[in-house]
């Protein structure tokens, strides 16, 4: 289904384990702050909601999404945390940055991930415009940060 028709927080319960003794990193990028912040917001109160200690929330910030992959890298390599979320919003624009920041940090992310053999989200927006990413950050279509939250936790209960 096309995110224009979903509520992104809508989720099904299925994989929902027990992660109150679980570390998370979420890493956030500040371009599109407005965006960006609002993510951040949905995924760190996803992971208050299911029980994780605020201690074991340890936020890191990024100039833009493209230093996303190596900052979860540097995250995902310490054996204290258990999963990564990811979160940035690249608009499209005139130029071809959109598709070289994309492509990196979509394959930068998988490659994390499959290196440290553990879930590292992709929690990036990459609409055309401001307002299609205002409402996928806690506006008509959800907040795609708690998506991301709870992607990570049904990973650690896979
Ligand atoms: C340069 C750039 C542009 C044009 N657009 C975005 C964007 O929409 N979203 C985003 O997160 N970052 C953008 N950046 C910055 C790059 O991600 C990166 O920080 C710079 O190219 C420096 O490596």
């Amino acid at each position: 289904m096309a995110t224009s028709q979903k509520n992104l927080s809508d989720h099904s319960s299925k994989n929902i384990t027990d992660v109150s003794k679980k570390t998370f990193a979420i890493i956030v990028s500040e371009w599109n702050e407005e965006v960006t912040e609002s993510l951040y917001s949905g995924a760190y109160q996803t992971l208050l909601d299911h029980g994780v200690e605020k201690e074991n929330i340890i936020r890191k910030n990024v100039p833009g999404s493209f230093e996303l992959s190596l900052a979860s890298q540097w995250m995902a390599s310490d054996s204290n945390i258990d999963a990564v979320i990811c979160l940035g919003c690249v608009i499209q624009g005139e130029t071809k940055h959109f598709d070289f920041i994309c492509d990196a940090v979509a394959n930068g992310i998988t490659n994390v991930s499959l290196k440290y053999n553990k879930p590292v989200i992709f929690g990036v927006l990459t609409p055309n415009t401001q307002q299609q990413a205002l409402d996928r950050a806690g506006g008509k279509h959800g907040n795609k940060g708690d998506e991301a939250a709870i992607t990570a936790i049904k990973m650690l209960g896979f």
